[in-house]
């Protein structure tokens, strides 16, 4: 294999799965709970916001129930240890990395301990429920809003996510089902630009094709075994 300098990984629910945090899209997956459009999308969150922040305020709570799992702290490991550059781009709401141990985390879909004000524009950690409308720590206005990215909205850090992706010369994609974009699209970006692409998901994806290789297994034990090879054992 070539010198790998840069790598670009790209997470999803399934780097969570393990740490007993429901998917999407697998069977019981937090969708088949809640249609999609009535939980994370604006018009949803206009609607009906009690639901939706309800939702918000379920999965925040339960993170307090879950630990990382070996994958995370795999990539906590590796972002150690790799003497060239990595990013971990995710499309994970959860704090399941950084309690992991890795530090350079570009949560793209934002976070369920961030909070948005509609009134100030205020973002912050926030880690409390907010169906009861808690006033804004900044403006003390009862408008916030979970910081997470919902269908329609703009993923944050767009350009250096790209600035990134043109960087690397490996993108991994780990435990997504490459259903959404912009985030499905990265691995095609990134191989238009040289990358070799590395899938490591439970099963095939919809995106599996346009990837050099992809190995299907739980990120448990396909990130461990994949970090080892990257550091030489
Ligand atoms: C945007 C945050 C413009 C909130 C999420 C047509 C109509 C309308 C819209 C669109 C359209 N076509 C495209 C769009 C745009 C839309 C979109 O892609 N829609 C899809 C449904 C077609 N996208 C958007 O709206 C995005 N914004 O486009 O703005 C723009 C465009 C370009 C550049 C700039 C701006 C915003 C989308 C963000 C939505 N927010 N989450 C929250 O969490 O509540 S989406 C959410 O689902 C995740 O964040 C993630 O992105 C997405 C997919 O979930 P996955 O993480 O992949 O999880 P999933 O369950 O699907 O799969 C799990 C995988 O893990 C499976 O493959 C499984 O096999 C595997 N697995 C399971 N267990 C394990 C495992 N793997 C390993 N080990 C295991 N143990």
């Amino acid at each position: 294999m070539t010198e790998i300098r840069n790598i670009v990984i790209l997470t999803g629910a399934g780097i969570s799965a393990e740490s007993g945090i429901d998917t999407f899209r697998d069977a019981g997956g937090l969708w088949e709970q809640h249609r999609v459009e009535d939980v994370a999308t604006p018009e949803g969150f206009a609607r009906d916001p009690d639901l939706v922040l309800g939702f918000y305020d379920m999965r925040r709570a339960a993170l307090a129930k879950v630990q990382p799992n070996a994958a995370h702290r795999a990539l906590a490991r590796l972002e150690t240890e790799f003497s060239g550059d990595l990013l971990i781009v995710t499309q994970n709401v959860d704090d399941l990395h950084e309690r992991g141990g890795a530090k350079r985390v570009l949560h793209m879909h934002g976070e369920l301990k961030s909070a948005l004000c509609l009134s100030c524009e205020m973002r912050g950690p926030w880690d409390a429920p907010m169906l009861d409308r808690p006033p804004c720590p900044v403006c003390q206005a009862r408008s916030l809003r979970p910081d997470v990215v919902w269908f329609g909205e703009m993923p944050y850090q767009m350009d250096r996510i790209y600035r990134a992706l043109r960087e690397a010369d490996l993108f991994v994609s780990i435990g997504t089902s490459g259903a959404v974009y912009p985030a499905a699209g990265f691995v095609r970006d990134a191989r238009e630009l040289g990358a070799r692409t590395l899938e490591l998901n439970l099963e095939r994806s919809e995106g599996s094709h346009w990837f050099h290789e992809s190995r299907q297994g739980p990120a448990g034990e396909l990130v461990p075994e994949w970090v080892d090879e990257v550091l030489g054992g």
